[in-house]
């Protein structure tokens, strides 16, 4: 059975995995409206992929006596200035991810949750992936530059980099 207080820090994790599926669907949109079907790719699968988080939480909670809620979200940047600051959107945003999970790893330490500190560990693996790839692809950019060649390529290479769910 939840604590009351880990049940309420879950569900804040819920709320912040449905919202990074709406901020990379958004992404998506963007990016498909200019041209860019790759990274438009891209992004389709990561806003799928945290959809998949949020339900794995969802089905958690239940599953352990809570009641795991669904509720309003922020709404999401729909415009960038460019692809680059689409994508150091994404980094960010994937940093704050990662020290919501560990905010929650520690909550459920302190009230001595063990079985919840070993669902999370599935998060924090993931959370190291994902940082790991935004981190990458910024430095692709960041060698791409305003090479138009290289952001051709860069839009047809996107899909081929190795994302885990
Ligand atoms: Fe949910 O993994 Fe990224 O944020």
């Amino acid at each position: 059975m939840l604590s009351k207080n880990i049940e309420k820090a879950l569900n804040n994790q819920i709320k912040i995995e449905a919202e990074s599926s709406q901020i990379y669907l958004a992404m998506a949109c963007w990016a498909e409206v200019k041209g860019l079907e790759g990274v438009a790719g891209f992004m389709y699968k990561q806003s799928q992929e945290e959809r998949d988080h949020m339900l794995k939480l969802v089905k958690y909670v239940n599953e352990r006596g809570g009641h795991a809620q669904v509720s309003a979200l922020a709404a999401p940047n729909v415009t960038f200035k460019s692809f680059k600051e689409m994508f150091e959107e994404l980094y960010k945003h994937e940093v704050f991810v990662s020290e919501s999970i560990n905010e929650l790893v520690h909550i459920s330490l302190q009230e001595k949750d063990y079985s919840t500190h070993n669902f999370l560990q599935w998060y924090v693996a993931e959370q190291i992936e994902e940082e790991a790839m935004a981190r990458t692809i910024l430095d692709k950019i960041n060698l791409i530059g305003d090479d138009k060649g290289g952001l051709y390529l860069f839009d047809r290479d996107i899909l081929n980099l190795t994302v885990s769910t």
